[in-house]
């Protein structure tokens, strides 16, 4: 079961990979305003699950410099996710808040609807 896992894991990069989206190209000045916003948020996630892999998409696509923690290799990042976040499960974006308040935002839908609403993304 483990190796067919590693096996599915290896096509779904490779795919990704292959088919790779291009990324949108702005203005200094507006990329510099996105990626300020983005330097408050991080992304807990594993490098195979598909459900990351989407987003990531998304992130590449809209040139959106957000953070990659590995919740499954990075023994710090896993309990932070679990005991911050309440769950380990990913992906799971992290938002930190202009008055420190966190939010832990949980569902690839969810975190892909979020970014294009806060950003304006098409
Ligand atoms: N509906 C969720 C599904 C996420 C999901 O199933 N993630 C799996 C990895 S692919 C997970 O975190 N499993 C918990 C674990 O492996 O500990 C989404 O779209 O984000």
């Amino acid at each position: 079961m483990k190796i067919i896992r590693w096996i599915l894991g290896q096509i779904i990069l490779v795919l990704d990979f292959m088919t790779s989206p291009k990324a949108v190209v702005r203005e200094a000045a507006a990329q510099k305003a996105i990626d300020d916003v983005t330097a408050t948020m991080s992304m807990y996630q594993f490098k195979t699950c598909p459900f990351c892999v989407k987003v990531r998409r998304e992130l590449k696509r809209h040139a959106l410099h957000i953070e990659l923690r590995d919740a499954k290799g990075n023994a710090r990042h896993k309990a932070q996710l679990t005991q911050e976040g309440g769950r380990h499960k990913v992906p799971c974006l992290r938002i930190e808040q202009a008055d420190g308040a966190v939010e832990w935002l949980y569902e690839s839908n969810d975190i892909i609807a979020r970014l294009k609403t806060q950003f304006k993304l098409a």
